[in-house]
């Protein structure tokens, strides 16, 4: 038998290279397609689809032919077992965040969704809470980074349910006028020192990106007759140490117990609640 030790990854890669470094910086992202291992992937699918009876319920109305597309969400997910689990402090997602934003960070708040045939598409946005929203926002809080890593075990294909980026849009000031449409249309190609163009991702089960929650992205719908029953995306937020985020979650008391010191360092901040920036 394998003996587990703290060098196990789920990855493929070990630390993001120079040119992963630069993509993040420059373009606002990194997509690292099939990067997680077999194992990994196998292992993510089963544990979402198959242990987690919420999910497992959700998949059978699913093949009983609600006609209705309803997609599954859940935030923060907290039911999560060995390998979801392993992935907030994996060796390689340590050294990526560790490396594009440095050391002092906290684990903020994961999602997991399904995406079922027939979903409709998800708008140009923006996630970072500080930088540009309707919600309330921490002007104090604007320049540091919110990090959102996108993880999709069965992967997607261009024009089924794909994430879609707007490279550079990232440095673009966050006022009212810079929309994704006029940045569309080459208004602020200035700013961005770019061209900002629409990019439409393809990723191949067991992929991963790795995103400055400024950037604006968007997610396709999922047609009818895609060849694919459904899309697994879950979701792990990370922030730079600072107050909470809008949807920074409590810590579940199991966590907390079950922590290595360095894991109960990224869990020890507080969570999210009323008025919490005043
Ligand atoms: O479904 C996806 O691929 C990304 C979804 C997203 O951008 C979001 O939930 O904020
Ligand atoms: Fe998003």
């Amino acid at each position: 038998m394998k003996t587990a030790t703290k060098l196990d990854s789920l990855f493929r890669l070990s630390a993001p290279s120079q040119a992963d470094i630069e993509s993040f910086h420059n373009d606002g992202y990194i997509a690292y397609p099939g990067v997680l291992t077999n194992d990994g992937r196998e292992g993510l699918i089963e544990e979402i689809t198959q242990s987690f009876e919420p999910v497992r319920q959700y998949l059978e109305t699913l093949n009983n032919g609600d006609d209705k597309p309803r997609p599954y969400f859940i935030r923060p997910w907290n039911e999560r077992r060995e390998y979801s689990d392993r992935l907030i402090d994996d060796p390689f997602i340590t050294a990526l965040i560790q490396t594009t934003i440095g050391e002092a960070y906290h684990f903020c708040h994961s999602a997991l969704n399904i995406a079922p045939r027939g979903v409709g598409p998800l708008g140009y946005h923006q996630d970072h809470h500080h930088w540009k929203h309707e919600n309330p926002i921490n002007l104090a809080e604007r320049d540091n980074y919110y990090i959102q890593i996108l993880y999709y075990p069965n992967g997607f294909k261009r024009g089924d349910r794909n994430l879609k980026v707007i490279p550079g849009s990232h440095k673009v000031a966050p006022t009212k006028e810079a929309t994704p449409e006029r940045m569309l249309a080459g208004d602020f190609d200035h700013e961005a020192g770019r061209k900002l163009e629409e990019k439409r991702l393809e990723l191949p089960p067991g992929s991963m990106v790795y995103i400055d929650a400024r950037i604006f992205h968007a997610v396709e719908a999922k047609p009818f007759d895609s060849p694919q029953a459904y899309r697994i995306f879950n979701i792990d937020i990370f922030k730079e140490a600072g107050p909470p985020h809008r949807y920074t979650q409590e810590i579940p008391d199991e966590w907390m117990e079950a922590a290595t010191p360095f894991r109960r360092k990224l869990f020890e901040r507080d969570g999210y609640t009323e008025g919490c920036w005043n």
